[in-house]
This record gives structure tokens, sequence and C-alpha cells, in this order.
């Protein structure tokens, strides 16, 4: 899944794209380099990151949505607002990526069961402003697991088929460095739950205190071995910027396993 953020301030590629061509052309790159997805956000949640309008996130993701799939690129929208999934759904998006896993926006479970789209549900506690405040764990993979198998009954009591439903740890979401390690090892307990599990790892703040690598952008190459040890482990998709990287990551973990 490639990353497609519309804003401003994204801590990674924020800003990167001047007008809605330039974005689209960016996506139309990410589908014809090896991208399945491509997931357009137009609120940033880097930590600390304060909430936009919700017209503001219309005008930003809505165009750049209605004409990645009027190219026939395969949409997902990066959104905590049920509002933006109905509209983007409409504009032609095909899953909701939610990394609320619809804690925001009470609207937003029985908005995506009719909708009839694949739904991200993400492990999250508190908006981007205040989720570093929130970062105490007993048992960070335990906790998590815990947390997405409340979210997945939300879902399924909401009427989203469970089939639909793909669970993601939330790694830097309320989350210290360690915890992020943690949650990638324990992958495994994540993936006992049932449902896909989408991991997003790309450029992250642990990857640059791990490698002493202060600019997101050089983190390119640590994100593709996650990439590379998610697919592995049996993870349905990674979230990340350089699409050809974690390309190229996950068809070797995948002719590795399919050798077995
Ligand atoms: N991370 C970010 C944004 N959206 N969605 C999912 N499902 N999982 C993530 O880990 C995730 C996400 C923050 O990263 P960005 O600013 O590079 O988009």
């Amino acid at each position: 899944m490639g990353v497609l953020n519309v804003t401003p301030d994204s801590f990674s590629d924020g800003g990167q794209y001047g007008d809605v061509a330039e974005a689209v052309a960016a996506g139309i790159a990410m589908a014809a380099t090896g991208a399945q997805w491509v997931d357009v956000g137009g609120e940033s949640t880097r930590p600390g990151a304060a909430r936009v309008g919700l017209e503001t996130e219309l005008e930003r993701v809505v165009p750049v949505v209605s004409a990645l799939a009027q190219a026939g690129v395969p949409v997902s929208i990066d959104t905590t607002r049920a509002a933006v999934a109905r509209a983007c759904v409409a504009a032609g998006a095909q899953m909701v990526n939610d990394v609320s896993g619809g804690l925001a926006d009470e609207q937003m479970l029985s908005t995506v069961a009719g909708l009839e789209v694949d739904y991200v549900a993400m492990h999250w506690r508190a908006h981007s402003a205040h989720m570093q405040e929130f970062t105490m764990y007993t048992d960070v993979v335990d906790d998590v697991a815990r947390a997405l198998s409340h979210r997945l009954e939300a879902c399924e009591r909401a009427g989203i088929d469970p089939e639909r439903v793909i669970l993601d740890p939330g790694l830097g979401f309320a989350k210290q460095p360690h915890h992020n390690w943690q949650l990638l090892h324990g992958l495994p307990r994540l993936l006992a739950i049932g449902p896909r599990v989408l991991v997003g790892a790309s450029r992250k703040r642990f990857l640059g205190e791990l490698l002493d690598k202060p600019e997101p952008a050089d983190r390119d190459v640590a994100t593709a071995a996650v990439s590379a040890l998610a697919a592995a482990q049996g993870v349905w998709g990674v979230r990340v910027h350089d699409v050809v990287g974690s390309r190229d990551a996950v068809r070797v973990a995948q002719a590795w396993q399919e050798a077995r």
C-alpha cells in the first residue's frame, strides 16, 4: 500500500505535492511500480499534529481520490471521519483506512457497514495532539491484541462483514520505540486474532532512532527490511512511502516462503 499524503504537514512527505495533478501523478506512479492500493490521506497524524476541519479534509482528498479511481487505481481513504469515508467511497475509494478503528467518530462503523468496502481498524488511543501521553502498557502485545479484538467485535456488531476487516497495530501511535519492536516481534499473536493484518512502519521515528537517521527519507532501506520480515510472518500488507523498495522486499519474502 503506497502512502499518498495530501497534507502540508505529514511527518515525512508533507507538502510534497503542489496540486491535485501532481498528487494524482504520484499515485498513478505508485500503482504502476507495484502498489496494490494507494492510501490517500488529508489529515496529518504525526505526533502532536492538530486536527484539520472537515471541509478542508474533504477539499484535499476528494479530487485526488476521484481522479485516481477514474484512472483505475485501487484507492483507500485514510480518515477518521465517517463523512470523509462516505464522500470518498462515492468518489471511487474501495477501502477505508481508519487510524482510530472507529473510536474517533461514532458514525464510522455503521457508515462503513453500509458502504460495503474493506475497513482497516488500527490500534489507537487518542488524537495525535495527545497520543504520546498514552503510552503505558502492561504488556503491549497483549494489550494491543485485546484492543484490536474488541474493535473487531465492534465492527461485527455494527454490521461490517469480518472478512472485510484488516487489523493494524498502529506503530508509532501512542507507542514508545520499544513498543513498536515488541509489536513487530509479536505479529504472530496479532495474526492469530483472525483478520488480515496491515503494518505501517514506513519511515517512522523508531527506525530513525535505531539507525541514527534523523531524516525520514533516509529510512527507506530500514522500511523495506521491516516489509520483508513482516511479509515473511504472513501479514496481508505493508503501508509504505517508497513502494519499489518494499515491493522488492515482499517479493523476496514470497519467493523464500514458496520454496518451502
Ligand atoms: N500511519 C500513519 C498514517 N496512517 N494508517 C495505518 N493503517 N497504519 C499506520 O501505521 C499509519 C496510517 C502515519 O504515517 P504517515 O504520516 O506517513 O502517513
